[in-house]
């Protein structure tokens, strides 16, 4: 008896199809990003640019008057913590698509999975090589770094003409950072400059006795480095107080504000390249909205790592009404899996007027952006705050 009514169910259950997931309204979006760890000296940007970006375009209607609602997960800093925060997202809030993770690194960890399960993915900050050869379904909005950090070389020769010397530094265990350091090597090669050393160091580390001895041994007048914050930051400070007198040029990892408060004073005149900035309103009346709409909400402009998470949200919003306009039937009426692969391709096409001035994303998830800014660092009196200040465009 026991065996037939375990055989009945069976056939029950495999005459059942398997229900389908529609989209949840209000739109779930998810937001991986560092909350927690030094990493989340980036993701607390994020958040904040993220979250502007869901009220304002939630007051303007959502994705034609249907609202978003944003689901953060938290992925610290770490590749398991986005692997985690990535599975959530997909499988319990059942998002359309995955904002994040914070950094190169994690990316390759957990876009992976995204991509396997048909999930578009936006990457807000990636910035090495290969992020949108992951997979099909990974893109970015953030500019790769063999784009954006150049700028910063060629700005660094203005400065100071007569430039030849150069000391090259980056975290060997972040991907990002290996990934730029080729990039500024290179640059450095065609620019007709010499590297004098290639000094290695780790994320964790807080000493940096040894790579400051060694730059300051090869006589060094431009140091380059390419770390996350809270190191780059602390490389910044040590090789002032040894004493070097020379120019320094930061990657990527030295874009926040966050990391003002870990050189003080000494991070001023720091010179690093932007995908974007506060002050290029003229051309872009959306960036002179987005800051004045910032700074209001929380008493600071923004940096780049905040006005790229706004734009993330925005491109998935827009792309989004792109298909309801296209196809004439309301995101709630598609099942989960057709919009997911639907919203991969809507990404893909046209163009989206952000922050950052006119982006689209290329068929194969790469971001095309036009403008890049070089500021430099300048603290304020109290030595924790400061700003970038623009010297190119
Ligand atoms: C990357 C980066 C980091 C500096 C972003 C926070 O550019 O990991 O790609």
């Amino acid at each position: 008896m026991k065996r037939i009514v375990i055989a009945l169910a069976l056939v029950l259950c495999a005459a059942q199809p398997a229900l389908a997931d529609k989209v949840a309204a209000p739109i779930p979006i998810g937001i991986a990003v560092a909350q927690t760890s030094n990493v989340a000296l980036f993701g607390q940007e994020q958040v904040n640019g993220a979250k502007l970006a869901e009220e304002r375009l939630n007051a303007a209607g959502g994705v034609n008057g249907t609202k978003i609602a944003l689901v953060f997960q938290d992925t610290a800093g770490d590749e398991a913590g986005a692997v985690n925060a990535f599975q959530n997202l997909l499988n319990r809030d059942k998002v359309v698509a995955i904002i994040g993770p914070t950094l190169s690194q994690q990316a390759f960890a957990a876009n992976p999975i995204a991509d396997r399960a048909k999930t578009p993915v936006v990457g807000p900050s990636n910035t090495a090589k290969g992020i949108p050869e992951i997979g099909e379904f990974v893109g970015r909005i953030s500019a790769p770094m063999t784009q954006v950090a150049p700028n910063s070389l060629k700005q660094a020769m203005k400065i100071k003409p007569d430039l030849k010397r150069v000391a090259v530094l980056y975290a060997q265990n972040d991907a990002f950072s290996s990934s730029e350091t080729t990039t500024f090597q290179d640059a450095i090669k065609e620019l007709g400059l010499e590297t004098v050393t290639v000094q290695k160091f780790q994320t964790t580390d807080t000493d940096f006795t040894t790579q400051v001895t060694a730059v300051l041994g090869a006589n060094a007048d431009l140091v380059v480095i390419s770390g996350l914050a809270a190191d780059s930051g602390n490389l910044v400070k040590q090789l002032r107080q040894l004493g070097y007198k020379g120019l320094i040029v930061g990657g990527n990892g030295l874009n926040s504000p966050n990391m003002f408060p870990v050189c003080g004073a000494l991070c001023n005149d720091v010179l690093v390249a932007q995908a974007y900035s506060p002050g290029a309103v003229d051309k872009n009346p959306v960036n002179k909205d987005f800051a004045a709409a910032f700074e209001a909400a929380y008493k600071k402009g923004p940096a780049q790592f905040s006005a790229q998470a706004y734009a993330a949200v925005q491109v998935v919003v827009e792309a989004l009404a792109k298909i309801e306009k296209e196809t004439g039937k309301k995101i709630a009426d598609f099942e989960l899996a057709d919009l997911r692969a639907a919203l991969n391709k809507s990404l893909r096409t046209g163009t989206y007027l952000t922050p950052m001035g006119e982006i689209s994303m290329a068929p194969s998830g790469e971001v095309q952006q036009k403008d890049f800014y070089v500021s430099k660092i300048v603290m304020n009196p109290d030595g924790k705050t400061g700003a970038f200040v623009l010297v190119s465009e």
